[in-house]
């Protein structure tokens, strides 16, 4: 029997974006939430992006998350495709410490939405809890796991600095 499609997708313009998006992979874990991550680019592969995104519906997936780096146009252009939520996150370019990706993908034309996240490693933890929090409301044993999962962060928080050794 075929595996059932997981909730959420992970795509990416770039294997050089996985160093990024792995982050919100391991939060998507972290949470017991299933993904399938693939890369998919706007410029390179348009054909495969395409196809990826009219089907996502249809093939089961509930949130995609999208990275992608540069003249950043996978977001934007697979949520043009998709009635699905797309959440944007800017991978950290080298020419331009990742503002190109950021504008690009935030400055979508009203119609069109992308929740853009902040660039890099920050922005995919928290594409993927906006995912999980999105999968959560109809969830409720992942709205308990992401509970804790928020209960932990705080636990974690010193009250007090220390002196760093
Ligand atoms: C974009 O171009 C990708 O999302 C990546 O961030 C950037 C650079 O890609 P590579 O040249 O490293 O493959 O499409």
């Amino acid at each position: 029997m075929a595996e059932p499609t997981p909730p959420v997708a992970i795509i990416m313009g770039s294997q050089s974006d996985w160093a990024t998006m792995r982050h919100a992979a391991e939060t998507l874990g972290e949470l017991g939430i299933a993904f399938d991550a693939r890369i998919v680019s706007a410029h390179r592969t348009p054909d495969r992006m395409v196809a990826f995104a009219k089907g996502a519906k249809a093939e089961g997936f509930k949130v995609i998350i999208a990275g992608a780096g540069g003249a950043a146009h996978l977001p934007g252009m697979t949520a043009s495709l998709t009635p699905l939520p797309v959440f944007g996150v800017p991978v950290e370019s080298k020419a331009l410490s990742g503002q190109d990706s950021l504008l690009s993908i935030v400055q979508m034309p009203g119609g069109i939405p992308v929740g853009t996240l902040a660039i890099g490693k920050a922005g995919a933890i928290n594409a993927a809890l906006l995912a999980a929090a999105v999968l959560a409301l109809s969830d409720e044993g992942l709205a308990e796991r992401l509970d804790a999962w928020r209960a932990k962060l705080s636990a974690a928080v010193a009250e007090r600095p220390k002196d760093e050794a």
